[in-house]
């Protein structure tokens, strides 16, 4: 067919064609400013800061986001964590090295500082079921943790954090001592994932799985990998731990 008859040999089709597109077009347009207007700024200064390691920066704007009324959660999501996921996966991409890294940490850990009681306010009265979470033996990251404990509080836990590095007989000490409805590991290295699986065994060996639950997370674990372990649940990121959690017991604190 000749380019010039096409519009009269496809008119209607061809206009309804163009005019959808023009309609989508519009709509994505649209949405993009919607979105645009309904993001404030703040929290890409935020998570700008915490990429750039500005540590003193990223807590002023997290101190000014939360007197200008912004919500903390949200706060959380939009600026911290997308911060800290930037870095991660600058360094993936081999465009951050350590030292970058390290500046990012401390960054997110100074951010956290005045948004921590925020999150923990909106749980205040409710009776709370105890979470004692650990880093396993080994590993020291802890940035990971630090998110799903604030996560963990905003949701009404009674958060009970035994750091990095923590052997398993201090986990088996903790479940003893506070009688939690869960324990939460964390490991983020391919290296000390592993531990998990002992720190189960001695729970089962020592007669304090029963009415336990066991939830695992970190970088390389899954799902495949907590039913190996014999965890009772995987957490892929803080949102879902939480969810999870709520859900092991009964659907809500307080
Ligand atoms: C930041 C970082 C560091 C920082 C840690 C700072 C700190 N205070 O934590 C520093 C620079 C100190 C560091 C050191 C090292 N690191 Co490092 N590090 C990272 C990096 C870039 C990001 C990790 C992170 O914090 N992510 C952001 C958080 C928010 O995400 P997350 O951890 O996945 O957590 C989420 C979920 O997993 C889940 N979750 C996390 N924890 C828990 C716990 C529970 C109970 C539940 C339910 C859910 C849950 O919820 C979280 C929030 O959504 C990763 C790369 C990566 N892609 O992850 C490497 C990485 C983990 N590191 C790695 C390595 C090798 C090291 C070092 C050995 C490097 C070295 N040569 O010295 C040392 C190890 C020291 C040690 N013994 O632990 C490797 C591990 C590789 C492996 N073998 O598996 C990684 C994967 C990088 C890589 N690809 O090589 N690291």
């Amino acid at each position: 067919m000749h380019p010039r008859d096409r519009t009269i040999n496809e008119g209607p089709e061809y206009v309804v064609q163009t005019t959808d597109f023009l309609i989508v077009f519009l709509y994505n347009v649209k949405r993009k400013l919607l979105k645009e207007e309904t993001m404030p700024e703040k929290y890409t200064e935020i998570s700008k800061a915490i990429v750039d390691g500005e540590d003193v920066m990223a807590a002023n704007l997290v101190k000014e986001a939360l007197a200008e009324g912004l919500p903390p959660l949200d706060i959380l999501n939009q600026g911290v964590v997308a911060g800290i996921t930037k870095t991660g996966e600058l360094w993936k991409a081999n465009e951050y090295f350590l030292p970058d890294v390290i500046l990012s940490a401390d960054a997110f850990k100074a951010a956290m500082i005045p948004l921590e009681p925020k999150l923990k306010e909106g749980a205040q009265g409710k009776k709370a079921h105890k979470f004692v979470i650990g880093v396993v033996q080994g590993d020291m990251h802890n940035l990971g943790k630090s998110l799903v404990m604030a996560l963990l509080q905003s949701a009404g836990f009674e958060v009970i954090d035994l750091g990095i590095d923590v052997p398993k007989e201090k986990f088996i000490a903790a479940v003893r001592e506070y009688k939690p409805a869960i324990l939460g590991l964390g490991a983020y290295m391919s290296t000390t994932m592993l531990e998990m699986k002992d720190v189960v065994a001695e729970l089962k060996k020592q007669g304090l799985r029963d009415g336990l639950k066991v939830m695992v997370g970190g970088v390389p674990t899954s799902q495949e990998f907590a039913d190996e372990v014999g965890a009772d649940a995987w957490g892929k990121d803080a949102m879902v731990s939480v969810e999870k959690a709520l859900k092991m017991v009964g659907g809500k604190n307080g």
